[in-house]
């Protein structure tokens, strides 16, 4: 990928500055008024509730031309002050407000010095305007302005960022909001933005270096020698080290939950750090509609506002049924819509604990300006169990102590090695053809590139997967602890949530508003590995990083296709595809939730349907930024009506 060639020069300046120091800066560099220039106006705290109501925000106008500069600005907080890549120079960047059914145009002119692009992240476009450089146009040059122009075919909560270098781990990103045509079948009073994203004041190629160099550079939660008499005391000495020796095999540690921790990333809420607490005003018994956007570079967060029910309205954008709970984990590019009702005259913490509990980011819903609420404290690091390795089919729990080497025959399918087909790289020749197992199709062959296509599915769709065993095919040197088996994961809260005693929201709650009128079965199966080595910070599909995958994957315009991503490592990867709505299989059939971007749970086999078709080459990627800047990154080409293929070019104006 050309784009992300490393290309910065200045990148982001680091300088600890002491109190006295910082002040004078302030005069001459104006860094104090810099931060507050820096907010966007939907993040200043509030203290008017007129001007908190609603559309106040809308910085863009339906059906009129918007402007966006790419730029550097000085950014920082708690003393510390870097280079932010900005738009309309702030972090985040202005809340653009459209009206389905209308049209956009978007003029982006680029003063950084460097190559930018902006992806409209979720957004139905024509290809030319999907923003992604070296796939869909050569980016926007440096000095040039770049009009996006396209119809707006949906409704919903979106963001957009940056798809070139490292800019989004920058700060180039910003919310993105289409009002619907139809009524929404769901009241509310007043409704904000909440985004939120990591920042650090290191630059992103000194991350990769560090993580390259030890791929648990920002983990310092390590486990101690106390840890493990306390595993001895819970479960016993023989699965303690029965535990720790299946851990050493894999090159992998159970508390490898994130690999870029709060030790470098500060989390911060509509461009705010934690201090800052960014208010959100109501009256007491008003519906807030809360927008969710996880616009960080690679962190999940675990989102609960202490004393308040969430109910979800809306996820990627698109109506639910709703849905009450106290707490859900928002994946990395992904959307959530809430609506809480409070109904006390007090203020309430918005907690968003990173999923590794390295740190948090906090906002407060408030009565009035200035006031705060409890904030809680972070709850233990999790640590990953013998499930996430695939390895513990039927046993144990999150952050348990599962025995390996249980006989697992009795749950596995009966696996056919199907005839080797034309494959470069690694030997699938033994991975299961699954011929003969229900709920799975028949083996077509695999692509050069090692994706396996199986045609005339047999699972009715939208039905969950079943388990399967990995047999043979480990994805080569460049992955490491391949799961033994893969299975659904999408009922279970994930790491570290779930035991707290409250309702956490799991994908197989989440049903589309309106079942689909009509849902057809899939006529083919795409099926890709998510694969790495952590100890190595290597990351790939099929065993193959991005920049030596051979071609595209082929689609056909308007054809169905069944897409399972197995996730053969131990990190959790929320997977994007560009260019299309994909309907989750999570059980419920014509109610099947659509998603833009959905996360694997480690040893996680996840199925989704799609039917493509706008024409040329679209983005499928790992929204961890590192991931995808370092391999976990393809291609699929959608072909014309007629069949013929064309790559689209857009052209900077
Ligand atoms: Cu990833």
């Amino acid at each position: 990928m050309e784009d992300l060639e490393r290309s910065y020069t200045d990148g982001i300046v680091t300088e600890p500055v002491t109190r006295r120091r910082f002040l004078h800066a302030a005069g001459a560099f104006g860094a104090l008024a810099g931060l507050q220039r820096l907010r966007p106006a939907y993040a200043y705290p509030a203290n008017d509730l007129q001007a908190f109501a609603g559309v106040e925000h809308r910085v863009a106008g339906a059906a009129s031309r918007t402007d966006l500069v790419i730029d550097r600005t000085p950014f920082g907080f708690g003393g510390r002050r870097g280079i932010a890549t900005t738009i309309n120079g702030s972090v985040p960047g202005p809340l653009l407000r459209f009206r389905e059914g209308e049209r956009a145009t978007i003029h982006v002119t680029n003063r950084l010095g460097e190559d930018t692009s902006i992806h409209w992240h979720g957004l139905l476009v024509p290809n030319a305007m999907d923003g992604v450089p070296g796939v869909n146009f050569s980016g926007i040059h440096s000095g040039q302005t770049f009009v996006y122009d396209f119809p707006l075919r949906q409704y919903g909560t979106y963001w957009y960022h940056s798809h070139s270098g490292f800019q989004e781990q920058l700060g180039h990103y910003g919310p993105l909001i289409i009002d619907p045509i139809e009524p929404e079948p769901f009241q509310y009073d007043r409704e904000y933005v909440v985004m939120l994203s990591d920042w650090s004041f290191e630059n992103p190629l000194k991350i990769l270096d560090n993580i390259k160099k030890q791929g648990s550079y920002y983990n310092f939660q390590r486990r101690t020698v106390g840890d493990f008499f306390k595993d001895v005391d819970r479960v016993g000495l023989r699965a303690t080290i029965a535990d720790r020796w299946e851990w050493g095999k894999m090159r992998m540690s159970p508390i490898d939950i994130a690999d870029v921790t709060g030790s470098t990333y500060t989390y911060l809420l509509n461009g705010l750090p934690a201090a800052s607490n960014w208010t959100g005003l109501f009256r007491p018994g008003e519906r807030v509609r809360l927008r969710f956007i996880n616009a960080a570079a690679g962190s999940y967060f675990d989102v609960r506002i202490p004393g308040l029910e969430m109910t979800l309205v809306q996820a990627s954008g698109q109506h639910v049924q709703p849905v009450t709970f106290d707490e859900f984990r928002i994946e990395i590019a992904q959307t959530f819509d809430v609506i809480v009702q409070p109904t006390e005259d007090r203020a309430y913490t918005i907690f968003a604990e990173s999923m590794d509990r390295s740190g948090h980011a906090r906002g407060t819903l408030a009565p009035r300006a200035g006031m705060s609420a409890e904030v809680p404290t972070r709850r233990p690091r999790p640590t990953l169990g013998m499930m996430d390795m695939g390895m513990a089919m039927g046993m144990g729990g999150h952050g348990g102590m599962s025995m390996p080497g249980m006989d697992m025959s009795a749950a596995a399918p009966k696996s056919v090695a199907p005839a080797a087909t034309g494959h470069a790289g690694h030997d699938m020749s033994s991975m299961p053809g699954m011929a003969s197992s229900p709920g799975s199709g028949v083996f077509e062959g695999t692509l050069r590139d090692g994706t396996i296509i199986r045609a005339s599915n047999l699972r009715a769709p939208g039905t969950i997967p079943e388990p399967m065993m990995h047999v043979g095919g480990k994805h080569g040197s460049a992955s490491a602890g391949t799961a033994m088996e893969t299975r659904s994961r999408l009922s279970e809260p994930g790491a570290g949530l779930g035991e707290d005693g409250w309702r956490v929201l799991v994908w197989t709650d989440v049903k589309r508003l309106t079942p689909a009128a009509t849902f057809e079965a899939p006529a083919r199966e795409i099926e890709l590995h998510l694969t790495g080595n952590m100890e190595r910070y290597m990351w790939s599909i099929n065993g193959i990083k991005y920049s030596d995958a051979p071609d595209p994957i082929p689609l056909k315009h308007g054809e169905r296709i069944r897409l399972t991503i197995v996730n053969d490592t131990m990190m959790a990867h929320p997977m994007h595809m560009h260019g299309v709505f994909m309907e989750l299989e999570n059980g419920h059939g014509p109610e099947c939730p659509y998603v833009h971007t959905i996360n694997v749970k480690p040893a996680e086999r996840v199925s989704l349907l799609a039917t493509p078709v706008d024409p040329g080459p679209w983005a499928f990627h790992c929204h961890v930024l590192l991931h995808m800047d370092l391999g976990m990154f393809r291609v699929f080409q959608v072909s014309e009506p007629d069949g013929t293929m064309t790559t689209s070019e857009g052209a900077a104006s």
